[in-house]
């Protein structure tokens, strides 16, 4: 029997930490040694004249999410991975949506039919509690944080899903005596609706209004909020898709004033703006997300957010709708206003090569920042390391290759998701993933996909150790 089962050879190995010229041993899907001169293996990937980095691990994605009556998103859980693996991402963090007055326990079985079977990556599912009730909060929620799904999104903002301050205390306080981590999607509400019946009245209903409807302000103050009951409650939370510097400066602030608060952003805020809400006709619903992308200024301080580490966490936000589909962007309702325009773009694939791109090759961060913020930090904010987003003795052999010298324009063809469209398209990238590994088997060459769907698998998680030591709420 032969030592590995596959060697890496000759590539610069990138960690969080290190860059070093090595080959890489894997046997039975983990990485086993690290040294020089291997040869004694199955197969030999010669990685010369390239990076060989951990496989990204995306924690923000929607696959499969029911999206409103005749809403249907692009993607099941075979093209969303099968994106994602295009892409160079190893692992995926989809939510899991409970409705209202549906038990987690059931959300979760039928998120985990959905995805049985299908994967081409690893999957971990987040909750999201829509319905926080006391059954939820008494029994569900403990006992789901014990069985590994230790992170759940909030939401301040939509119909349905938006929980009143109490209830996010309440959930707040769930996370502090179960030791979870709680994610927060920060828009006020509020706001937001009456800004919308403002702009409706005014006849202002194309996709670009969806912007006006959401401005700064709506995001900052949520953001400062959603700080302040963390604090009231002395939980540690993550504020996830934050899209500009105020929202940025209240975390960083927070930051500054020792609480653990953690910031997340994700690629359209560091390459779109309002602007391309402006198309013609409906084109601008191909770039209806929230929070929406802002202005240059904004992109300025998102990347700013990523070098300095405010932002540890980078993701895609992926949340696919077909553009031209009257279940997708061109919804009939949608052309009355942008309302009902569904919120969310595609990004899985996009994400990795325009951090490189943008990132690394235009010298805004380095290899070893872009490794943390796709792929270190996502598996120890969300309790995954060692196991992965790195590459160390023992960790699985969740490897992506990338060639820094490749050129690509980005279309949505390349990308291999279940949308007919992509927000970037037309974008120059140098820098490409050109194989990735999970689990030590090769599951896209050459922007081909090789490996048969079914190889990803669920993962429970520990417990993030930025969450407080399991304890009671209690005040002085
Ligand atoms: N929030 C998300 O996190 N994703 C898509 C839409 C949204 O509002
Ligand atoms: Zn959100
Ligand atoms: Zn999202």
């Amino acid at each position: 029997m032969r030592t590995f089962d596959t060697i890496i050879t000759g590539g610069t190995v990138v960690t969080a930490a290190d860059r070093i010229t090595c080959d890489v041993g894997i046997k039975d899907g983990r990485i086993v040694a690290l040294g020089t001169g291997f040869t004694d293996a199955d197969e030999i990937i010669d990685a010369t004249g390239k990076l060989v980095l951990p496989g990204g691990i995306d924690a923000h994605v929607h696959i499969a999410q029911p999206s409103g009556e005749g809403i249907v998103m692009a993607d099941d859980f075979e093209s969303g991975t099968r994106s994602a693996a295009l892409g160079g991402t190893t692992t995926v963090m989809p939510f899991c949506l409970q409705e209202k007055g549906q038990s987690l326990r059931a959300a979760l079985t039928a998120y985990h039919a959905k995805a049985a079977g299908e994967c081409h990556v690893d999957v971990s599912f987040h909750l999201i509690i829509s319905d926080p009730t006391d059954q939820v909060l008494g029994q569900e929620l403990p006992a789901l944080v014990e069985d590994g799904y230790t992170s759940f999104k909030i939401f301040m903002t939509y119909e349905g899903l938006a929980l009143n301050d109490r209830e996010i205390l309440d959930v707040m306080s769930v996370a502090r005596e179960t030791g979870a981590l709680v994610m927060v999607h920060a828009e006020n509400y509020d706001a937001i609706r009456f800004m919308t019946e403002q702009l409706e009245k005014a006849g202002r209903t194309a996709p670009r209004f969806h912007a006006t409807s959401r401005p700064i302000a709506v995001e900052r103050e949520a953001t400062h909020r959603a700080i302040s009951l963390a604090e009231l409650v002395d939980v540690p939370v993550m504020i996830v898709h934050v899209s500009n510097r105020e929202a940025m400066e209240q975390i960083r602030w927070a930051q500054q004033k020792g609480l653990t608060v953690l910031g997340e952003t994700c690629t359209q805020y560091l390459v779109l703006t309002e602007n391309d809400l402006d198309g013609l006709g409906m084109e601008g619903a191909k770039y209806v997300c929230s929070p929406p992308p802002r202005d240059v200024a904004s992109q300025e301080a998102c990347w700013e957010g990523l070098r300095t580490g405010v932002f540890t966490v980078f993701s895609s936000d992926h949340c696919p709708f077909r553009y031209d589909d009257e279940q997708g962007k061109l919804t009939p309702k949608g052309r009355s206003s942008f309302r009902w325009v569904p919120n969310g773009i595609p990004g899985v694939a996009a994400r990795l090569p325009i951090l490189f791109s943008e990132g690394v090759m235009k010298g805004r961060i380095d290899l070893e920042r872009f490794v943390a913020v796709t792929a270190t930090n996502p598996a120890k904010t969300y309790g995954l390391y060692p196991r992965k987003g790195t590459i160390a003795i023992g960790s699985d052999a969740d490897v992506t290759i990338w060639d820094p010298t490749c050129t690509k324009t980005l279309t949505y063809t390349l990308l291999g998701d279940g949308a007919d469209y992509t927000p970037y398209e037309g974008m120059e990238i140098t820098g490409w993933p050109v194989l990735t590994m999970v689990r030590g088997r090769t599951v896209v060459r050459d922007g081909w996909v090789v490996g048969a769907k079914g190889h990803g698998e669920h993962l429970a998680r520990a417990k993030s150790p930025f969450a407080k030591a399991p304890g009671p709420v209690s005040f002085a």
